[in-house]
């Protein structure tokens, strides 16, 4: 009997099991109905009774060994079932951070920025809370021009001197703020939120976004404008892009223009973003009034210089093809989502 306790403690030992019917076999080998311990036991009954007291502690030993083997078995075996099945394909694309995105008007207005500041312009800045004199007087606005009615622009308080407080309808008022500041080589874009009070559709809003353009120096010309615009346009549109200057008026330029760009989507053929003209309408520009520098305590005999001006949304919408401006505002993250930039 001690024999086959010894060499069974020696196999048992060496026994590893892959599956759980293997350590059921090993159980049924030794613990089941016909397995060795019964025989064991059996065998015990003959042994002499001095021998009793060693052979059963052996038998015991040898039990809880098969026992204790097999729960170790088992616990390996689970643990390694959990390994495979748990185990991580670690070839799958990892679950992706959101890290939202940039809203399309602050795309487009980075780009114009970077395009310009590639020719040596800077971003000025200014409050949107202003004054009459910055928004209009100082801009060569007549008294009685109608942009300073009601109806136009939001007054916020009304002053005795009629420098009524505003917001601002266009960004000139932050050029103007710089022309009271600093003397020429001035070469600035002010971009930022301006105000008009207007019905929302879809294709105006109270709120919008204008990015404009201040250049001057001495023997500037209009030449120097159109040289500035063409580079901006073959930039921002690519460099096929054609341009045309169509004249226009404005209170603050002399002469003024309207700029169009060649119709990327058709290549001038003529198509519904076009409206079959082959031409889109993107800016306003000129020649900075004579009053306007001199208003602002710039000498306009030794200085000369040109100004332009751009909406934000229609340059968006003619690169998103996004046909209702009031998608800009809502912050539906389904629209929002779409865009992406370098920028
Ligand atoms: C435009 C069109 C033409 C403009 C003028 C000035 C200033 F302050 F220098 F007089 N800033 N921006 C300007 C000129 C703006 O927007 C359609």
């Amino acid at each position: 009997m001690r024999e086959i306790i010894e060499k069974e403690l020696a196999v048992l030992e060496a026994v590893t099991a892959v599956s759980n019917e293997e350590v059921e076999q090993l159980r049924i080998k030794y613990l089941g109905k016909k397995g060795l311990f019964n025989d064991l036991f059996a065998q015990f009954k003959q042994v002499p009774n001095e021998d009793k007291k060693e052979m059963g502690a052996l038998l015991n030993k040898f039990k809880s060994s098969v026992e204790q083997k097999i729960v170790l078995l088992k616990e390996n075996l689970d643990n390694t079932q959990h390994a495979s099945t748990d185990k991580e394909d670690l070839t799958k694309p990892s679950n992706l951070q959101s890290l939202g995105s940039r809203h399309p008007l602050s795309i487009v207005r980075n780009e114009i920025i970077n395009i310009f500041s590639r020719i040596g312009y800077v971003v000025a800045e200014g409050p949107e809370i202003e004054d009459d004199w910055h928004v209009f007087s100082a801009l060569n606005f007549p008294p009685e021009h109608p942009a300073r009615d009601m109806q136009d622009t939001f007054f916020v308080e009304e002053r005795s001197d009629n420098n009524h407080a505003v917001l601002r309808t266009h960004t000139s008022s932050v050029q103007v703020r710089t022309m009271e500041k600093q003397q020429p080589p001035i070469r600035i874009i002010a971009p930022g939120r301006v105000f008009r009070n207007e019905a929302i559709s879809a294709r105006a809003h109270c709120i919008f976004h204008q990015i404009e353009g201040l250049y001057i120096d001495k023997n500037v010309s209009f030449a120097d404008l159109k040289q500035s615009l063409l580079y901006f346009a073959k930039e921002m549109f690519g460099e096929q892009t054609e341009i045309r200057l169509r004249p226009s008026y404005f209170p603050f330029t002399e002469p003024s223009a309207e700029m169009d760009v060649s119709c990327n989507l058709c290549g001038g053929k003529g198509c519904n973003i076009c409206k079959g003209t082959g031409w889109l309408e993107i800016m306003g520009c000129g020649m900075i009034d004579p009053n306007v520098l001199d208003a602002s305590g710039i000498d306009s005999k030794v200085y000369s210089g040109f100004a332009f001006g751009m909406g934000i949304e229609r340059i968006a919408m003619l690169k998103y093809d996004v046909k209702d401006l009031r998608l800009y505002f809502e912050n539906d993250l389904r629209f929002l989502r779409q865009f992406s930039s370098a920028f």
